[in-house]
């Protein structure tokens, strides 16, 4: 027996299945799942024409997002998952998390769900095994995942690989958990169905898990999209970019050039995790691990993000869309207008009062249905990264774009950085919180020492990327955002690459280096230069709180605090003229 057939047994006899299934990922599989599937209504099938190959899932209206309070980190002591994590202790989350598997599959089908973690034959991929009693997830772990034989063939007899159990159980969210064991490097997801929680290679091994590996292995995995640059005469640079959930990390990876007649290219690698490692040129290297996208559907539209629109037209499944009796799907953002008669995200007529579809709602599907892929999106080596961008949706406070002064500073600026909470998860939104490097949900060890991971990989960087803060979501007195956004964020691009190449004006301000509206190209914008100076103006009072609210953030944090940042919190709050103490 290999170590993967023993760890299975062993969840057999405590969750007792009725059948068990090893998936081998081949089509014949995936038709005889689908036919289930549409026959019981997991799932529905969509338009022939109009979305051939599309299926509809609506899930439990109480399981729609992630749930963040409920996922823990159980690691040995509570010091290691840290103040920003929910922590369980092992013992604990055996018996509270353990007593609920104890038969919970019963009369169902557990699927064995081999998969890889990046592309096959890349020496930085990893191999994970999820079993679930959730026909859905295997279906979306075959299009986010290499899964199946490719996967039991890359582990052969090997111990390394990171088991991941899980069960839909009874949906209720009082016995819903996500537990993640770092030091064993182990998985267990029980009460939910969705994405986030359920996919075990997205968030719960590619980020939480791999972060714990990264940090001992002297690699990073981080919350970020990574896209491809070509520049006129086919230079070409990459970008990793880390903005929160639902904040357009996956329309800006699919950003359609506004001057591609110009040569300006822009290709996808990624749209959501990138694994970053140090290469022998002292250059960091990224590669995506994923192998298709789960993007947030409402928003989507041929003006956002025309790349999504072809991508998702075909062979995708969604979940929790509105749709027409005849089976079109639907979604706030999609066109103007709602068809007649829609069905809203929970199968009810809808009233138009309101959203038709759910905030969160979801496509799956491959991305090598993806125009804009990167020849390179699967290179065994990835790709090398020019700059790091990161973000969050502000409506005040951070101007459209900085740049950080160095490795250290651009540390503490993603380390400190604040967003708008969004759909993505349960819980009220809009509200700002710190989330650094858009990884609060996601960092599975103490932030304190994540941040003293980064400042470690920056020293071993003799030729780091530029680190740049974007905030798309400024917005004037009227509350309407004041940059255009969408295709014309590559304007923004374009001015990092030129500070990368020693090109392109800024000016010092306390926060950063900061473009004039003149170091922009905005030829062909029709943006008014009072509002590019809006845009960029640096608020000093309002930077002024923004010092307070980090500085109690980095108290949460306590004395594991890198020395670095608070040093460089006490130079900001002196070139701010605010009093450094708390
Ligand atoms: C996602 C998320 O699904 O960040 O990517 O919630
Ligand atoms: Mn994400």
């Amino acid at each position: 027996m290999t170590p993967a057939e023993r760890w299975v047994e062993e969840v057999a006899k405590t969750t007792r299945p009725a059948s068990l299934v090893w998936c081998d990922g081949s089509d014949a599989e995936h038709a005889r799942l689908m036919e289930q599937m549409l026959s019981d209504r997991t799932l529905q099938q969509l338009h022939p024409r109009q979305a051939p190959g599309c299926t509809l899932h609506r899930s439990h209206p109480s399981d729609v997002a992630r749930t963040e309070h409920l996922t823990f980190i159980a690691s040995r002591s509570q010091e290691a998952a840290g103040p920003t994590n929910n922590w369980m202790s092992p013992q604990d989350a055996r018996s509270r998390v353990g007593a609920l598997f104890e038969g919970v599959m019963q009369g169902r089908t557990a699927y064995v769900v081999p998969y890889v973690m990046g592309p096959l034959g890349s020496p930085f991929s990893k191999v994970g095994i999820e079993v679930t009693d959730s026909p859905y997830v295997v279906a979306n772990m075959r299009i986010m995942t290499r899964m199946g034989k490719p996967a039991l063939d890359q582990l052969g007899a090997s111990e390394d690989f990171v088991p991941g159990l899980h069960s839909v159980g009874d949906l209720s969210p009082d016995r819903r958990f996500i537990v993640h064991f770092p030091e064993e490097r182990l998985i267990w997801s029980i009460g939910s169905g969705y994405g986030g929680n359920a996919l075990l290679g997205k968030k719960c091994f590619a980020l939480r898990i791999a972060s714990t590996i990264a940090r001992d292995q002297g690699w990073m995995a981080e919350h970020m999209l990574i896209l491809e640059l070509e520049l006129p005469g086919g230079e070409t640079h990459y970008v990793g970019a880390a903005f929160p959930s639902a904040c357009g990390k996956t329309n800006l990876a699919m950003l359609v050039s506004p001057l591609e007649e110009l040569g300006y290219k822009v290709r996808t690698v990624g749209d959501d995790i990138a694994w970053l490692r140090v290469g022998d040129d002292g250059r960091l290297w990224a590669v995506n691990p994923e192998a298709g996208f789960f993007g947030v559907v409402p928003g989507t539209g041929p003006d956002t993000n025309p790349t999504a629109m072809a991508t998702i037209d075909h062979d995708t499944i969604f979940t929790n869309v509105a749709v027409t009796p005849d089976g079109i799907p639907w979604w706030e953002g999609k066109d103007k207008s709602p068809p007649a008669d829609l069905l809203d995200w929970q199968g009810k007529p809808w009233d138009r009062s309101g959203k038709a579809a759910h905030p969160n709602s979801r496509f799956t599907v491959a991305a090598r249905q993806c125009p804009s892929m990167s020849p390179k999106w699967e290179d065994p080596k990835g790709v090398p990264l020019s700059a790091l961008v990161f973000g969050g949706r502000r409506a005040r406070v951070a101007p459209l774009v900085f740049e950080t002064r160095d490795w250290e500073h651009g540390v503490f600026v993603a380390a400190t950085m604040g967003s708008e909470t969004t759909a993505a998860a349960t819980g009220q939104v809009g509200v700002v919180r710190r989330d650094p490097m858009a990884m609060l949900p996601f960092c599975g060890y103490n932030m304190a020492d994540y941040f003293a991971h980064w400042l470690r990989m920056g020293r071993k960087l003799s030729r780091p990327p530029a680190i740049f803060h974007v905030n798309w979501f400024r917005t004037g007195p009227d509350g309407k955002f004041l940059w255009p956004g969408f295709g014309q964020n590559l304007r923004v691009l374009l001015w990092m690459i030129d500070r990368v190449k020693g090109k392109g004006g800024a000016i010092e301000t306390p926060i950063g280096l900061v473009p004039k509206p003149t170091d922009l190209n905005l030829d062909g914008l029709d943006l008014p230069h009072t509002t590019a100076e809006e845009l960029l103006r640096v608020d000093k009072d309002a930077w002024a709180v923004e010092v307070q609210e980090i500085r109690s953030f980095f108290d949460r944090l306590g004395p594991r605090l890198p020395a670095e940042l608070g040093r460089t919190l006490d130079a900001l709050a002196h070139k701010l003229g605010v009093t450094a103490s708390a």
